[in-house]
C-alpha cells in the first residue's frame, strides 16, 4: 500500500458565539488546514491541524501549510500503515514543526484503520469505554456569570470543568474561581487555566488565596522555567499545557518534579503517534492529563477523541473539541458531538467519519506520486 496522492484543504471555521475569550486572546473565527491522503488502493485518510489563532503556542495556520507544502514530496510512495517510518521521513526532511506533522500523522492512522477495518481506538490498545468524558471551558467573565455557567454545565452532565482566568486583576480571578468552586456537585473537578498570562507573582497569590480550594493550576505562566519556578511556593497542583511542547519536555516535566499533570494537545505534540508516547509515560507515573486539540473540525475532534478512549479513567481529565463552538459538521451523521458532557466513539474503522470533502471547496495544494 502506498501514498499516491496528498490534498492539502484550508477551511474557515466561524466562532459560534463568538467571541470565545481566553486571557490575552478573543477568538472569532479559526482557520484549519486539512490533509486528505491518497492510496494507491483507494483508501483515502484525514488528518487535521487547526492552530488556535496565532499567538496561543508558536503554531500557526500558515505555518502549518508551508511545513506540510515541504513534507508533502516526501512521503509520496510510503506506506501509510508504516507510521513510524513515515514520522521519520518527516523528521528527516523538517525539524520541528510538528503540528503540522500531525495531520500526516493523524491521516496514516486513518488509512490504516480504514485498511484494516479497524477504529483508531483498537489499533491503540483498545477503548476502556465507549463514551469518554469531557470537560467545559468557563470562559473569562464575571464571577456571578461564571458560576451560573458552571451550575448549568454540571446540570448538563459535564464531569470535569476549567476556568479561564488571567489578563485581569488577580482579585477578580480568585472571586471567580471562588464563585465556581462553590457551585461543585460532589465528584465533579476543576481546573483554573490562566493560559501562560499570569506572572509568577499572580499564580503563588491566587494560589495562596485559594489554599482551601481542590482545584489545579493549569499552565499558569508563560514559560516552562516560570511554571518550574512555583514548585512549593503555590499550594495546588500543578498542570502544564502550552508548554508541554513535546515527549521529551513531558518526561523532563514529570522526572524533575514539576508537573502533575497536563492539558495535552494531539497537533502541538506530533499527532496520535505521540499522543500514545505522552499517555503512557503518563501512565506510568500515574499524570493525570487530558487528550484534546487546539481547535479543529471533526477529524481533530475524532483524532482526540480515539486516544482519549484509550486512557484509563483515573489517569484521565477528559477530552474537549471545538464542536459547540462550530457550527456544522464534516460528517453530518457520525461527526463528533458531546451529548450530555459526554463523547461517544463513532462505530466506524479509522477515526470513524467520512467527511463531505466539497465542504472545502478546492485543494490549495495537491502532490501527486
Ligand atoms: C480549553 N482548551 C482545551 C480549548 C482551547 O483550545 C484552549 C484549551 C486550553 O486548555 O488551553
Ligand atoms: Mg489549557
Amino acid at each position: 500500500m502506498k501514498i499516491v496522492e496528498i490534498h492539502v484543504f484550508q477551511h474557515d471555521l466561524p466562532v459560534r458565539d463568538a467571541p470565545y475569550r481566553m486571557a490575552g486572546q478573543d477568538v472569532w473565527h479559526l482557520d484549519t488546514t486539512i490533509v486528505m491522503l491518497v492510496c494507491d488502493d483507494g483508501t483515502v485518510g484525514f488528518g487535521e491541524t487547526c492552530p488556535l489563532g496565532s499567538t496561543y503556542q508558536p503554531q500557526h495556520a500558515l505555518g502549518a501549510r508551508a511545513a506540510l507544502t515541504e513534507l508533502a514530496p516526501h512521503l509520496l510512495g510510503l506506506d501509510p500503515t508504516h507510521i513510524g517510518r513515515v514520522n521519520a521521513t518527516m523528521d528527516a526532511h523538517l525539524m520541528g514543526h510538528r503540528y503540522a506533522k500531525a495531520a500526516i500523522d493523524v491521516a496514516c492512522w486513518d488509512a490504516t484503520g480504514k485498511v484494516l477495518g479497524m477504529r483508531v481506538c483498537d489499533l491503540l490498545g483498545g477503548a476502556v469505554r465507549e463514551r469518554v468524558p469531557s470537560y467545559h471551558g468557563i470562559l473569562i467573565a464575571s464571577a456571578a456569570d461564571c458560576a451560573e455557567d458552571a451550575e448549568r454545565r454540571q446540570a448538563e452532565g459535564f464531569p470535569r470543568l476549567q476556568i479561564k482566568v488571567g489578563g485581569r486583576p488577580v482579585e477578580d480571578d480568585i472571586e471567580a474561581i471562588r464563585a465556581v468552586s462553590g457551585t461543585l456537585r460532589p465528584g465533579v473537578r476543576l481546573a483554573a487555566d490562566a493560559n501562560k498570562r499570569w506572572r509568577t507573582r499572580d499564580a503563588i497569590q491566587v494560589s495562596q488565596a485559594c489554599r482551601d480550594l481542590p482545584i489545579v493550576l493549569e499552565q499558569p505562566c508563560e514559560s516552562y522555567a516560570e511554571n518550574a519556578a512555583l514548585v512549593g511556593r503555590i499550594a495546588h497542583p500543578l498542570y502544564l499545557d502550552e508548554s508541554a511542547t513535546d515527549l521529551a519536555t513531558v518526561v523532563t516535566a514529570i522526572g524533575t518534579g514539576v508537573a502533575d499533570g497536563f492539558g495535552m494537545k494531539v497537533s502541538r505534540v506530533g499527532g496520535i503517534s505521540a499522543m500514545r508516547a505522552v499517555r503512557d509515560v503518563c501512565a506510568a507515573h500515574r499524570r493525570p492529563h487530558t487528550v484534546d486539540d487546539t481547535w479543529g473540525g471533526d477529524i481533530a475532534a475524532a483524532a482526540s477523541l480515539h486516544v482519549g478512549a484509550t486512557v484509563e479513567p483515573d489517569n484521565f481529565e477528559g477530552t474537549w473539541i471545538a464542536q459547540p463552538y462550530v457550527d456544522g459538521h464534516y460528517d453530518d451523521e457520525h461527526g463528533i458531538r458531546i451529548d450530555g458532557g459526554w463523547i461517544d466513539l463513532p462505530p466506524g474503522p479509522g477515526l470513524g467519519i467520512t467527511p463531505d470533502v466539497s465542504l472545502w471547496g478546492d485543494p490549495v495544494a495537491v502532490f501527486t506520486a
